[in-house]
């Protein structure tokens, strides 16, 4: 059985305690590791090693952090298909997405990161009177950065990169169901000339070690993704303690289709926004909103594509729709498919628990669903059910569009299809979101604040947003006539 250790000052190690959990691999349904349960020693002696590490980290040059942020990003390539491969095994994703996706954005996000140290600047105010004041941005400290299991190394590195490019030492702890990438990165640490203590990886559950980290009176900041009601805890948790919190929740994003787009490119466009990843992006398009002049149009071509979808073995390049993350998962997943039939909506396709032959029988899979006739109110088309499940509503004109896609507890995305491109500049103004995207879905440009507003989070993260997360503003005023 392979295990997965913590990574504290600078070494690969065991948790001061015996206790292991399982790891299992989803699309088996069959551990196939052990992973470190960290305990509050653990966490202090890492927090001490962070502490320790701090004044120099913070005092490299720009240009060093940067070095140090490339080479771990030259060590990631190098082993892209090992990462790939582990990346698939722990979440039951499509390897090709793994390789193609994952593992390149881990490195892009390093890289990126790299640039950025080197180039954030800071602001200065002239006065007229005869002051000037310049804002200097020092690091936070010792952060915490916690991240979720449906995009695990590609989201720690997009936090640990900035924490580590703007001079903090960081805590970091992948998710407890998908902690194999992060250890398998934590040992290139010392390769890329990572100096001890300057990024530790605890490992264990979000409950256990992730609630200590919260509560870590030396612990400065803490940057999270995952689900609302974590996000809700991790809130009340801090607020005494007036703790830096960045927080990316849950969605449940509209994809809005007007009858005059390209029909075609739109519905290439809902299939990969509803079923990406098998919908386990919380920037998923989960509700899809349609014109009703081509809205039957438009249901029968995303059902015949959404049939064609390939469910089954990870590992086979004609794989589409991989395993979920749990069978805890898979069975709420089944749950909201069960209730979208009791509260009146008709599954036009999928929907059922698929067991394929061969070493992926006993899996977590589900067939991709596609439902209509729900009302927009209703539980199916309000909690964010995190899979292979889009919702189908029409919708008359723009008014109705913007209030349904608005008609919702989160606004973290959303997908607008047009050729009318004033429309598409009204409704992306209108529509409660962090972030729009107009005859697309999911481009990301590192540059651009990534986050959301109501329930989807706080505070925003990408560019300089993370790097001003990362650090404190301290305005100094200088008096010189
Ligand atoms: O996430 P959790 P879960 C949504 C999605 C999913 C639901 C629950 O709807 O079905 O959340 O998923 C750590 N203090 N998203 O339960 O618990 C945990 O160990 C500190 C959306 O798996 O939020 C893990 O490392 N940390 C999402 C991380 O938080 C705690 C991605 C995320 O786990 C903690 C994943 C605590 N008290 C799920 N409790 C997105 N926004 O992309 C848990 N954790």
């Amino acid at each position: 059985m392979e295990k997965i250790y913590n990574y504290i000052d600078g070494t690969v190690q065991s948790t001061g305690g015996s206790d292991w959990f399982d790891v299992y691999e989803p699309a088996t349904g069959k551990v196939y590791a052990q992973a470190a349960e960290s305990s509050p020693d653990d966490l202090d002696a890492a927090v001490e090693a962070a502490r320790g590490a701090f004044d120099d980290w913070a005092a490299t040059p720009a240009a060093d952090r940067a070095r140090v942020l490339n080479r771990l990003a030259d060590l990631v390539e190098e082993r892209t298909e090992d990462f790939a491969e582990a990346e698939s095994i722990d979440t039951g994703k499509p390897l090709s997405l793994a390789r193609n996706v994952d593992v390149p954005r881990v490195a892009a996000n390093l890289r990126f990161y790299a640039g950025a140290a080197e180039h954030f600047a800071s602001e200065s105010h002239a006065m007229e009177s005869g002051a000037i004041n310049y804002t200097l941005r020092q690091p936070l400290g010792v952060v915490g950065c916690i991240s979720p299991w449906n995009l695990p190394l590609y989201l720690l590195s997009w936090k640990i990169a900035p924490a580590l490019a703007a001079g903090n030492t960081v805590i970091a702890k992948p998710s407890e169901l998908t902690p194999m990438t992060a250890y398998l990165f934590s040992r290139l640490f010392s390769r890329a000339g990572l100096p001890p203590g300057v990024v530790n990886v605890l490992h264990g559950t979000g409950a256990g070690i992730g609630q200590q980290i919260v509560d870590h009176p030396a612990i400065a900041a803490i940057s999270f993704t995952g689900g609302t009601r974590t996000g809700e805890t991790i809130a009340r948790s801090t607020a005494g303690r007036f703790k830096k919190l960045s927080l990316e929740l849950g969605g449940k994003n509209p994809n809005i289709v007007f009858a005059d787009c390209d029909v075609e490119r739109a519905l290439d466009g809902a299939v990969r926004a509803g079923f990406t990843n098998q919908g386990e992006i919380c920037l998923c398009g989960s509700r899809l909103l349609v014109q009703s002049g081509i809205y039957d149009e438009f249901r029968e071509g995303l059902v015949s594509r959404v049939r064609a979808l390939q469910v089954g073995d990870p590992n086979d390049a004609a794989t589409d729709q991989g395993a979920l993350i749990s069978e805890a998962h898979l069975e709420k997943v089944l749950g909201y498919l069960g209730l979208a039939r009791e509260e009146g909506g008709e599954i036009l396709c999928g929907g059922e628990q698929v067991r394929p032959d061969g070493r992926c029988a006993d899996g977590w899979f589900v067939a991709p669903a596609v439902i209509e006739g729900l009302s927009a109110g209703c539980r199916t088309n309000q909690e964010e059910i995190f899979g292979p499940v889009v919702s189908l509503m029409p919708f008359d004109d723009e008014d109705e569009a913007v209030a349904l896609a608005n008609q919702s507890r989160f606004g973290l995305a959303a997908s607008i299809w047009s050729r009318d491109i004033e429309r598409c500049l009204r409704v992306a103004k209108h529509v409660e979101a962090g972030l729009v995207w107009v005859n697309t879905w999911m481009v990301r440009d590192l540059r651009t604040p990534m986050g959301g507003v109501k329930q989807s989070g706080m505070g925003r993260e990408g560019g300089f947003e993370s790097m001003r997360f990362f650090t404190e503003p301290k305005n100094v005023c200088v008096r010189y006539d």
